[in-house]
């Protein structure tokens, strides 16, 4: 099962209660108050896993629960604190709060936390502080108090979990343009290839290297579809995958083997970006002609050079494997080429894509 969106309680632990105690002891009569304080209750902790590609784990767990401090106990002994609870997610997960009282209507509004970098953590709930015991309370007026107080609440909320997936380059295509096979070329990852539509229905990430021993993270997402932001074919909701990419590198089926036109389908396909996010659209982006082993392939790409003829695309076969180390190459100096000085994921986070590149 893969889940990337999912709605999660979290309740952290509540502090231990102060203690009413005396000191007890031979030959020390009247020994004094000695009740010590609580233990603070656990904490609820997200970390970012890079062993996880998705919230599935939650799925089965949707209620977090930290542990209650120890109490307190005489000797001025403090309660032991409860250990925290720490929460796997995978790298790329998105917090929100969910607001429950407004009714659904804009249920969360500024992300809480955004999990980007491996084995980031992020305090989700707070466990209570501990009560104090009646050691705190005693004064010359009053020599045997009584009083203590309880620990405090842990913090609690519900909260929205939002994986976005990170890699620097997106295959983007209608269904069967051959983003799969063209993964399967360039990295180790083995997606499901098939002859049929919508045979890739999550996101999955594959590594590039390239000659001089750098390396890409590209990710292959499912087909996309005039009219997806109407939901059409398998909708638009999951191009939030790709909102972290750095280049969109369209595939593009250019023997038209499904009778469409090549030039149509990036037509379809930007506008079906700038609707889902326009800073998105705005993206560097590049094309991958593929199919180049069929029929009608060269003279589509002799058409889309004079409609772009700024454009660069690399003709390839992901079936056959021709032109692909070309490609590999062009991605690796497309990748270099920008002023990158901006690598660092928190501008990207800043403005998820306003780096105003559309070249
Ligand atoms: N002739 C030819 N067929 C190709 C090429 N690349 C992919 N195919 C075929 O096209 C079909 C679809 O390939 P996939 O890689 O599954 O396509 P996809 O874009 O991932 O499709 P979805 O996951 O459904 O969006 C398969 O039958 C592939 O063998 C190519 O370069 N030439
Ligand atoms: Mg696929």
């Amino acid at each position: 099962m893969f889940v990337d969106r999912i709605k999660v309680q979290a309740k952290a632990g509540n502090g231990g209660r102060g203690c009413v105690s005396f000191r007890r002891e031979k030959f020390v009569p009247k020994g004094g108050p000695d009740g010590g304080d609580g233990g603070k209750g656990g904490d609820i902790i997200l970390r970012a896993d890079e062993h996880m590609d998705n919230l599935a784990a939650l799925f089965y767990e949707p209620l977090i629960k930290a542990k209650t401090g120890g109490h307190g106990q005489g000797k001025q002994m403090h309660g032991r604190g409860a250990p925290d609870t720490i929460v796997k997610v995978p790298v790329g997960t998105v917090v929100w709060r969910v607001n429950e009282q407004m009714g659904g209507a804009k249920e969360y509004e500024e992300a809480l936390a955004d999990l980007d970098r491996p084995n980031e953590e992020f305090v989700l709930c707070e466990g209570g502080k501990g009560g104090k015991g009646n050691v705190h309370f005693k004064s010359s007026r009053n020599r045997a108090p009584r009083e203590y107080t309880e620990g405090e609440e842990g913090e609690e909320g519900t909260f929205l979990f939002e994986l976005r997936t990170i890699a620097e380059v997106a295959l983007v295509g209608y269904p069967n343009a051959g983003k799969s096979t063209l993964l399967r070329r360039i990295s180790a990852a083995h997606p499901k290839v098939a002859a049929y539509p919508f045979t890739t229905l999550h996101p999955m990430i594959g590594v590039v290297e390239f000659d001089d021993y750098r390396r890409a993270t590209v990710a292959d997402i499912p087909g996309l579809v005039e009219g997806a932001h109407r939901n059409l074919g398998l909708g638009h909701a999951f191009l939030r995958h790709i909102t972290r990419c750095r280049l969109l590198l369209f595939v593009l089926d250019m023997a038209g083997s499904e009778r469409r036109n090549p030039i149509e389908d990036l037509q379809h396909l930007r506008r079906e970006i700038d609707l889902y996010d326009p800073r998105l659209s705005r993206r560097k982006w590049r094309v991958a002609a593929n199919k180049m082993d069929l029929p009608g392939a060269a003279e589509h790409l002799a058409a889309f050079r004079g409609r772009y003829p700024e454009r660069e695309a690399a003709a390839i076969s992901a079936k056959s494997g021709a032109g692909i180390e070309e490609l590999k190459r062009s991605l690796d100096r497309w990748l270099q080429d920008d002023d990158f000085a901006l690598r660092e994921c928190s501008c990207r986070k800043a403005d998820a894509g306003s780096e105003g590149d559309s070249g």
